[in-house]
């Protein structure tokens, strides 16, 4: 099976992949791809260097100086062309990445499905960028801003999102005349060569070599050069918080630019007026979408206390139905953790929860009758009298919904906010006054970046920047304004007068 998965997208072939007889677990210099859903070695993948690190640098400042020389509307059809390669390639590349990191083949596709919606998207901003030109307090003087290419863009990418980040990224970095340096998760480096690929072939095709550039290889080999080299202007980074505040130190100290967009700890307040059949149903895709393995998972549920014991057991009996297993199986919602180290981390959770006083009310063991395989049951964890549970502040990267209860919105508020984390929050409510108490403008309300209304925390669009405040880390991906994170801003004044006019009215040497 693994095999013809690999086959569709000439993975077989590709002179950096080792597969059967020549693929030997331990291989200095090589990273192996492991099947989450049945522990098998799926490829052997040669890692690169610092020397190979510095070839990438170098083609990529090549490739720079000729792309941004490109016209942005030009850039766009090069876009367009590798939106449309993805489409042919969705199926393939949406199985792909359920064989490599186990989310099922709904997801795969929906995935690869984001990468197409992005380029898109990249298509017409690369006719709309642009800056506005402002009031000038002096005569016959134009001020405007304009917006320029940055140059090498370092993108680190996690395993979850194995496509889809990238491309968020690379598709925008891409119009805004920037050449994108992907260094991809060691967990899913197929998915990275193969969609690297496609966007490298095609730019090529049309004459633009360069503008994708990849490179595989260990934090300390690859992961810290990158981040540390003032040759990259900014460096986006998806992944845990603690390695966040790694990355944004390291660039800190060289004034470079960051974009984090990192942990999440995500809760969705369940008011008493809400409906709670929509509730409970977004809350179960949510929760165990993805096997609880997004940013935007939801992590904690914050019910009313005259709807927290329906609510819960309707979750939990929908929780019963949920059919864990073979991720490429069209029957499946939940398919594997992605290490045996995730569920090491599911199975300390749980007894942490325990011992602080949570109640189990499904879940915390392994998935019934799978005996090969990352798999879990999805937990759900009612917290203590007090409300305290200290494991629900962390975010813990698998499918453990942890509940809370609360008597007024305010409480609710200070609970939902009372995190380190602040990427995506929700509230269901019949309410305007409730929901606008939870968007108010004031900032009162919820302190993430993505606030929904009725509908789970997690599957943003497009269209809106995506990214979160506190520990989240600040930076916006994907739609809205988040393509100047990829440019340089100048603000250019022209005196096309013959007077010398100095701003703020100064006189010198008149
Ligand atoms: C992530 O988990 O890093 O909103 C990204 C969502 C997806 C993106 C998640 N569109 O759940």
């Amino acid at each position: 099976m693994s095999m013809k998965v690999l086959e569709r997208l000439g993975l077989d072939r590709h002179p950096r992949v080792v597969t059967g007889a020549g693929l030997k677990p331990g291989t200095p210099g090589q990273v192996v791809v492991t099947n989450p859903a049945n522990g098998e070695a799926i490829a052997g993948i040669r890692l690169d260097d610092a020397a190979a690190y510095e070839k990438v640098i170098a083609e990529s400042q090549e490739a720079f100086k000729r792309w941004r020389e490109v016209p942005a509307p030009v850039r766009g059809q090069v876009v367009r062309a590798i939106g449309d390669e993805f489409r042919k390639h969705k199926e393939a590349l949406g199985a792909l990445v359920t064989l490599e990191v186990g989310k099922i083949l709904q997801e795969g596709l929906g995935e690869v499905q984001e990468t197409i919606d992005i380029a898109d998207y990249a298509v017409g901003l690369s006719r709309t960028l642009s800056g506005p030109v402002l009031a000038s307090e002096r005569a016959k003087h134009r001020l405007y801003e304009q917006w320029l290419p940055l140059g090498l863009v370092g993108v680190i990418s996690a395993f979850n999102f194995p496509n889809a980040v990238w491309a968020w990224n690379s598709m925008l970095a891409a119009v805004c005349g920037d050449v994108t340096i992907w260094k991809p998760s060691l967990l899913a480096p197929l998915t990275a060569i193969a969609s690297n690929e496609i966007a490298e072939r095609v730019a090529s095709s049309m004459g633009h070599r360069g503008v994708f550039q990849l490179i595989i290889g260990t934090d300390q080999e690859v992961g810290e050069r990158l981040v540390a080299d003032r040759r990259v202007p900014l460096i986006s980074a998806t992944g845990s918080c603690r390695m966040g505040k790694r990355v944004g130190e390291i660039v800190a100290r060289r004034l470079g630019r960051t974009l984090l967009e990192l942990g999440g700890n995500n809760a969705v307040i369940v008011h008493k007026d809400a409906d709670i059949d929509l509730a409970a149903k977004s809350i179960l895709f949510a929760a165990v979408g993805t096997a609880g393995q997004r940013c935007t998972t939801t992590r904690r549920l914050i019910a009313h206390e005259s709807v927290v014991e329906e609510l819960t057991k309707r979750l939990v009996n929908a929780y019963k139905q949920i059919s864990i297993g073979d991720p490429l199986s069209e029957k499946t919602l939940v398919g594997p953790l992605i290490t045996p180290a995730a569920v090491e981390g599911y199975f300390t959770a749980i007894r942490r929860a325990k011992e602080e006083g949570g109640t189990v009310l499904i879940g915390g063991e392994r998935a019934a009758g799978m005996s090969k395989g990352n798999y879990v049951m999805p937990a759900i964890v009612r917290a203590p009298g007090s409300n305290v549970l200290p494991i629900a502040m962390e975010e813990t990267f698998a499918p453990i919904l942890y509940v809370f209860s609360y008597r007024t919105l305010e409480e609710a508020l200070a609970l939902h906010n009372s995190v380190e984390q602040g990427l995506s929050s929700a509230i269901f409510t019949d309410s305007v006054r409730t929901s606008e108490a939870f968007l108010a403008t004031s900032g009162s309300g919820s302190d993430c970046g993505l606030a929904y209304v009725n509908l789970g925390t997690s599957g943003a669009e497009i269209g809106g920047a995506f990214g979160g405040e506190k520990d989240t880390g600040g930076g916006r991906e994907s739609g809205s304004d988040s393509w100047k994170a990829y440019m340089r801003r100048q603000t250019v004044a022209i005196n096309y007068g013959s007077e010398l006019a100095l701003a703020q009215g100064i006189r010198f040497g008149e």
